[in-house]
């Protein structure tokens, strides 16, 4: 009588173990392992910075050439003012997109996709040290640069 029931505990207790790793082999692989991979560790403080920092895209940009997107050659700290939202308070749809492909390695790549509309904005979270000369599509002469720099606190 109590060779069945050891073995039946016995057999649960594989089971229960199987399982378990099962477990932790798909949280790992599924959840743990492309997070780690896709997401740097960065700050909270450059997760959230103290202050909103915005250019404008001026009434007019069309014609304003370098003038365009103020302030013009923005630049921002880390961890203080990397956030930055550009907002259109023009009456034509304009664009922000990097001279050459630039990426931030946890936001991405930056640029906007497709054209801000007038009154609407895009933001970006820069979490490294770079300077990035940009554009707008359809306007190419309407011409900016942002540069991000690591703070000194
Ligand atoms: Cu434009």
């Amino acid at each position: 009588m109590s060779a069945p029931q050891t073995s039946h505990a016995y057999g649960i207790g594989v089971i229960t173990v199987i399982v378990g790793m099962s477990v932790v082999l798909i949280f790992y692989s599924g959840f743990y392992l492309p997070e780690s991979l896709a997401k740097p560790t960065v700050s909270e403080h450059i997760l959230n910075p103290e202050e909103p920092f915005v250019i404008e895209i001026v009434p007019g940009a069309v014609t304003e050439g370098n003038e365009s997107y103020v302030p013009n050659k923005a630049t921002v700290l880390l961890g203080i003012s990397n956030l930055v939202t550009w907002e259109n308070n023009d009456e034509t749809p304009h664009t922000v997109t990097p001279d050459h492909r630039t990426a931030d390695s946890y936001s991405g790549d930056f640029g906007s996709v497709g054209v801000v509309m007038p009154g609407e904005t895009f933001e970006f979270l820069f979490t490294e040290a770079q300077e990035i000369p940009y554009h707008c599509e359809p306007h190419p002469w309407m011409k900016g640069t942002i540069k991000i720099e690591k703070s000194r606190f």
